[in-house]
C-alpha cells in the first residue's frame, strides 16, 4: 500500500505496529478554520468555515466479536469496549470521541445494525493541533465515522456521518457544541468555504477567490489551549437559549438586526450583549457570502475585524493574547482578523495581501514578546479538501438498510415513511433522556 501524505503513511504504520497486520480501510478528515460566523451554529444561524490541510487519519480493520479497540499515536496504550457497553457517561478522555461515534452510528435506526460482529481495531494519527480552535475533535469523529461506515457496511449518507460525529460529541463526550465543525470537515473543498445555514442544514460551497484577488490567509495560534467541554462554552450557549426564550422565539435566528432595539428593552444587559453578538454575526456572514459571490474577498476583511470586536465586547470569549494577535495583524497590514473557533484561547485568522506574511508575522511575534506572552505559532493556511477514504479506493459495498427506515440518504432530517419517522423520534427521545 502507498498513500498520499506523511500522516496517512504514519497512521498505517502505527496500525501495523499495534495490530500486526494491514488495515482494511483508511479514512482521513481535516481540521477546520471558521472564516466568520462564531457561536451562531447552535442558534440555528449562519457559518462560513473551511477545511484546512492538516488531517486526522483513522486506519481500521474488522476483528471477530463485538469489541472495539482504539489506539492513538498521541496517547500510550489502548482503550477497548464492547459496542453494547458504550453509553453516554460511560467513557472519559480522548477515546470517548471514536467510541462515541461507534455508539452513535449503532444507535441510528435508519442504518443497518452492526450486530454481534461489530469488532474493530482502530489506530489514529493526526497533525491537527489539539486545543488550537481548529476542531481536532470533528476531524477525529468524521475520520472514524467514515472508517466504521465502511467496515460495518452501513452505507451512511454524508449527513448521517455528520450526525454521528455531532451526537458522539454532544451525548457521549458531553460537549454542547453545534453542527458547524462536522459539516466543514466533511464537505470542505479546495479553495472554498462551506456556507451552512444551521436552521435548514443546507450547505453551499463558496469559492474564496483569494488568488485572483492577490490575498492569502494566515493563522496565528496563541498557544493558549481552548476546550469546548469547559464551562465558558456551555455558559454562552445557555445565555443564547435564555435570550431566545425571553424573546419568545425558537432560537436567536429569528431575531434580525432591526429587532435588536426592542430586544434590548426585554433582556438584561449581559443577556442582551450575548444575543446582539449572534444577531449581528449572522448579518456579517450574509454580507461576507455576498462579497465572495461578487468576487470581492477583500470586503470580508472589515467584517472579520467587526466580528472579533463583537466576540470581545459582546460575547466576551476572547483573551488578551487573541485580542493582541488580531489587533496587531490589522495594524501591520491585514485587511481583517478575528479569533476563530469556540474561544477562550486558540487561534486568530487574518486576511492579508499576498506577500505580507513575513511582515505581519514579525509584527505579531514582536507584540507578543513585548507583552511577555509566549511566542505564537504563525503559518499560512489554505482551504483544503474535506474527509475522504484513503484506502481502498473503491468503497466496500454497503448492506441493505432496515426496511423500517426508508430514509432519504441525502438528508439529515427527511424521513419519508411514517415508520421511519417514528423510529427516529423514539431514538431522539431515548438519547435526550
Ligand atoms: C466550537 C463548536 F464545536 C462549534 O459547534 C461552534 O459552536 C464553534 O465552537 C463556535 O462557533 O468549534
Amino acid at each position: 500500500m502507498s498513500f498520499v501524505g506523511a500522516i496517512t503513511e504514519k497512521a498505517v504504520a502505527g496500525f501495523a505496529d499495534s495490530y500486526g497486520r494491514a488495515p482494511d480501510v483508511v479514512w482521513s478528515a481535516p481540521g477546520r478554520v471558521n472564516l466568520i460566523g462564531e457561536h451562531t451554529d447552535y442558534n440555528e444561524g449562519l457559518v462560513l468555515p473551511f477545511a484546512i490541510s492538516q488531517r486526522t487519519v483513522a486506519a481500521a480493520a474488522r476483528r471477530p466479536g463485538d469489541v472495539i479497540t482504539v489506539r492513538s499515536a498521541a496517547f500510550e496504550g489502548a482503550v477497548s469496549a464492547r459496542l453494547a457497553d458504550i453509553a453516554p457517561g460511560a467513557l472519559a478522555g480522548w477515546a470517548a470521541y471514536p467510541l462515541g461515534v461507534a455508539w452513535a452510528l449503532s444507535q441510528n435506526p435508519d442504518l443497518p445494525a452492526p450486530g454481534q460482529e461489530a469488532g474493530v481495531e482502530l489506530f489514529i494519527d493526526s497533525d491537527v493541533p489539539v486545543g488550537s480552535g481548529l476542531s481536532s475533535s470533528a476531524a477525529l469523529e468524521i475520520a472514524v465515522a467514515g472508517a466504521l461506515d465502511d467496515l460495518w457496511g452501513l452505507g451512511a449518507s454524508g449527513n448521517e456521518v455528520i450526525d454521528a460525529g455531532h451526537r458522539a460529541e454532544n451525548v457521549v463526550v458531553g460537549a454542547p457544541t453545534g453542527i458547524m465543525d462536522q459539516f466543514a470537515v466533511l464537505r470542505g473543498e479546495e479553495g472554498c468555504a462551506v456556507f451552512l445555514d444551521c436552521r435548514t442544514e443546507v450547505d453551499e460551497i463558496v469559492p474564496l477567490g483569494l488568488g485572483p484577488a492577490s490575498l492569502e490567509l494566515i493563522l496565528i495560534d496563541t498557544g493558549q489551549r481552548h476546550a469546548n467541554a469547559a464551562g465558558g462554552y456551555a455558559d454562552r450557549r445557555a445565555a443564547c437559549e435564555r435570550a431566545a426564550r425571553l424573546l419568545g422565539v425558537p432560537s436567536l435566528r429569528y431575531i434580525t438586526v432591526d429587532k435588536l432595539a426592542r430586544a434590548g428593552e426585554l433582556l438584561d444587559e449581559v443577556t442582551f450583549r450575548r444575543a446582539r453578538h449572534v444577531v449581528t454575526e449572522n448579518a456579517r456572514v450574509e454580507e461576507a457570502v455576498a462579497a465572495l459571490r461578487a468576487g470581492n474577498p477583500a470586503a470580508v476583511g472589515p467584517l472579520m475585524t467587526a466580528s472579533h470586536a463583537s466576540m470581545r465586547d459582546d460575547f466576551a470569549i476572547t483573551t488578551t493574547a487573541l485580542d493582541l494577535a488580531a489587533e496587531t495583524a490589522v495594524r501591520a497590514g491585514a485587511l481583517g482578523a478575528r479569533m476563530t473557533g469556540g474561544g477562550f484561547g486558540g487561534s486568530v485568522i487574518a486576511l492579508i495581501p499576498e506577500g505580507a506574511y513575513p511582515a505581519v508575522g514579525q509584527s505579531v511575534r514582536d507584540a507578543f514578546a513585548a507583552a511577555a506572552l509566549s511566542a505564537p505559532a504563525i503559518q499560512p493556511v489554505t482551504p483544503s479538501p474535506g474527509a475522504r477514504r484513503e484506502y481502498p479506493t473503491v468503497p466496500l459495498p454497503p448492506r441493505p438498510r432496515p426496511s423500517r427506515g426508508a430514509f432519504q440518504a441525502s438528508s439529515r432530517s427527511s424521513s419519508t415513511s411514517s415508520a421511519g419517522r417514528l423510529a427516529r423520534i423514539m431514538w431522539l427521545v431515548s438519547i435526550s433522556r
